[in-house]
């Protein structure tokens, strides 16, 4: 068995510098050694770089409310051909963030490779706002929409009346239409920060969500059951149960247990919940891709930081296996 970590030092769909070196410090503290103790090959070529597209888009307006499109488009579309060129092999993607812009990379790497996979979204936020609902512009609370193709490329204002040959070389042209992924194989948990607007996609389109208050009622363990159930309802594929990919939001946790993070959000997971839901899916053998984002070294005192990160590095052996006993 064999992990792949895809290292992602990327800041562009949010304005807080320092998530760039969220993957730089996960792997210094030793987190490819860790995972080879758990049994795996691990492929690591060092983190990607993405100076030249960076260089390439300097200039990059914004498109409505949105900030840094096409570098973030470009960016992400690179992680995809990344991330599928490993799943491709039979090995599992691990991605470390990096802003969570990212998961249309990851996401949609995963989708090339198990086309009928479901995503598990574990966040406070459900990264769903549209060209239309979004306040931030940050295109980090926005890569579900387009995932899922809520926001069409031809919606985006600057393109709306542009030909079609140009309309295919916007941002974001490069995800598939129609859409790899549909809303009933897209599960949260974890959500407590949920815009207006984010809140009416997901009741239009019956999108499956435990939030905070359903962990509260139900235990997390029953959650994760439930989320489960959800993804593999309707499955009728080649494996037993779908393939998942896990796209872990750091500040999902409670920042009491995971500070170092851009947007935190009282109430969160904590430690052992947040670990539970990893431990779960490695359990059910369908793990295919793994994501951990938002770890911000640069917002925190030193202490808080190795807080976040060591949660971070714990976080994903518990995706890959690490058992308590
Ligand atoms: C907010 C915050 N919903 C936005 N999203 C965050 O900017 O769209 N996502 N922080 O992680
Ligand atoms: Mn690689
Ligand atoms: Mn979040
Ligand atoms: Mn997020």
């Amino acid at each position: 068995k064999t992990a792949a970590i895809v290292g992602c030092p990327f800041s562009g769909g949010q304005p807080k510098p320092g998530v760039d070196r969220g993957p730089i410090h996960l792997v210094e503290a030793g987190l490819v050694d860790q995972l080879k103790g758990l049994g795996w090959d691990v492929k690591f070529d060092g983190h990607h770089q993405f100076e030249e597209i960076s260089a390439q888009y300097a200039n990059d307006p914004p498109i409505g409310l949105l900030k840094n499109p096409r570098l973030v488009s470009s960016v992400t579309e690179s992680v995809a051909q990344a991330v599928s060129s490993h799943s491709a092999k039979g090995e599992l993607p691990v991605t470390l963030g990096g802003d969570h812009s990212l998961a249309m990379g990851t996401i949609s790497g995963t989708l090339t490779t198990y086309p009928d996979a479901g995503v598990i979204w574990v966040d406070a936020h459900a990264d769903i706002n549209t060209i239309e609902t979004t306040d931030s512009g940050n295109i980090h609370g926005m890569p579900l929409a387009f995932l899922l193709g809520l926001t069409a490329c031809d919606a985006v204002p600057e393109a709306a009346n542009a030909p079609a040959s140009l309309q295919a070389m916007h941002p974001f042209s490069w995800i598939p239409s129609p859409p790899l992924l549909s809303p009933s194989r897209l599960v949260y948990i974890g959500l407590r920060d949920v815009d207006a607007g984010e809140k009416a996609i997901l009741k239009k389109h019956g999108i499956k969500a435990f939030s905070m208050h359903e962990v509260d009622r139900y235990g997390i363990g029953k959650v994760v059951e439930l989320a489960m159930e959800w993804l593999n309802k309707d499955y009728q594929g080649a494996h037993e149960h779908r393939p998942i990919h896990l796209s872990f939001d750091v500040d999902a946790m409670d920042p009491t247990v995971a500070p170092s993070t851009g947007t935190p959000v009282r109430g969160g997971l904590t430690f052992r919940e947040g670990h539970y839901i990893c431990e779960a899916v490695y359990e059910t053998g369908s793990l295919v891709a793994f994501d951990l984002m938002e770890v911000n070294p640069s917002l925190a005192d030193a202490a808080a930081v190795q807080q976040t990160v060591n949660v971070g590095c714990s976080l994903v052996r518990a995706a890959l296996g690490e058992t308590l006993l």
